[in-house]
């Protein structure tokens, strides 16, 4: 009955919000070896490192002339998604990567030159797949959206010292069940896009998190991404992805004052570490 407050929906999150990468631990990627092939520090563990203020920069087009770019870089982590770049919109973006969420189509697609582009390199990388969850694993590793899975073996083996990750499925859809769970629609069940999740992951390692533009300022614009020409409402309003319950539930919990949004399409969040429930 009713609608859950701002600090129930926080502990909510809280205590739902168990970030899972593939550890190599569960078939069939124990008996491929992905047990040492995986990073040895597990993502969760970054919370050890704590990040205090951390910014989550959304692709919509609405970022250009925002002149946000010194506000961004001030933070101590920045996470950025696919194929969004800082080069050529340092003014508005910022030039700061420290975590970037790819989905599938971005490692899987020549156009996007995963192996040789320098956007993909010097920062800790995510990688999630939209197929169906289906809790069959080995499912899964044969029949993927898109093949993440060879490239980023081929990854690993080639830049070691870099932190790549897969985002497990149950991760993935266990956000979709928390969107769906706190709306009175049928949401279309389709896994959340990549600025959720990474609005949920930053929750989890920061103590504050900025999030630029996912719920859109005065300067909303039906241009899809800041880097390219493309128009498309259904970028920011979503078709595929559940993206306008994503941004009604992030616009619930948000602790900052109301015209920063107006101006910034600044949304404050408090971190997990700090939520008492
Ligand atoms: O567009 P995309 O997302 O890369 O954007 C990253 C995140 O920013 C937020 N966003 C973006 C544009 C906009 N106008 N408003 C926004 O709020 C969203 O939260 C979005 O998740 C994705 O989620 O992975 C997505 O990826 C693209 C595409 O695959 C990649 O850019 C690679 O080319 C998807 N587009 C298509 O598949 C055509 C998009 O649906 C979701």
């Amino acid at each position: 009955e009713g609608r859950r407050s701002s600090l129930q929906l926080y502990c909510e999150l809280k205590r739902r919000t168990r970030i899972q990468t593939l550890d190599g631990t569960e078939e069939p990627f124990s008996g491929l070896g992905w047990a040492r092939l995986v990073p040895s520090l597990p993502l969760q563990e970054l919370r050890m490192s704590q990040y205090r203020r951390c910014a989550v920069v959304a692709s919509a087009g609405a970022v250009l002339r925002s002149s946000l770019g010194t506000e961004i870089d001030s933070h101590d982590a920045v996470l950025r998604f696919n194929a969004a770049p800082t080069k050529g919109f340092e003014r508005d973006v910022g030039t700061k990567t420290t975590i970037r969420i790819i989905n599938s189509q971005i490692v899987s697609q020549s156009r996007h030159q995963f192996r040789t582009s320098s956007l993909y390199e010097n920062c800790t990388l995510l990688v999630w797949d939209p197929a169906p969850y289906s809790s069959n694993l080995t499912q899964w590793f044969q029949k993927p959206d898109f093949d993440l899975f060879s490239p980023y073996m081929e990854r690993r083996r080639l830049r070691p010292e870099q932190p790549f990750y897969i985002l497990h499925p149950e991760f993935i859809w266990s956000l979709w069940d928390l969107i769906q769970d706190n709306t009175e629609d049928q949401i279309q069940p389709n896994p959340p896009s990549s600025g959720f999740t990474g609005i949920v992951l930053m929750m989890s390692l920061c103590d504050e998190v900025s999030v630029y533009e996912f719920v859109p300022s005065v300067r909303r614009s039906e241009r899809c991404h800041y880097y390219e020409r493309y128009r498309d409402d259904a970028c920011t309003l979503g078709a595929y992805h559940p993206l306008l319950y994503e941004k009604l539930l992030v616009q619930r919990i948000n602790r900052g004052p109301p015209d920063q949004l107006r101006t910034k399409g600044r949304i404050t969040l408090r971190g997990f570490s700090t939520v008492r429930c």
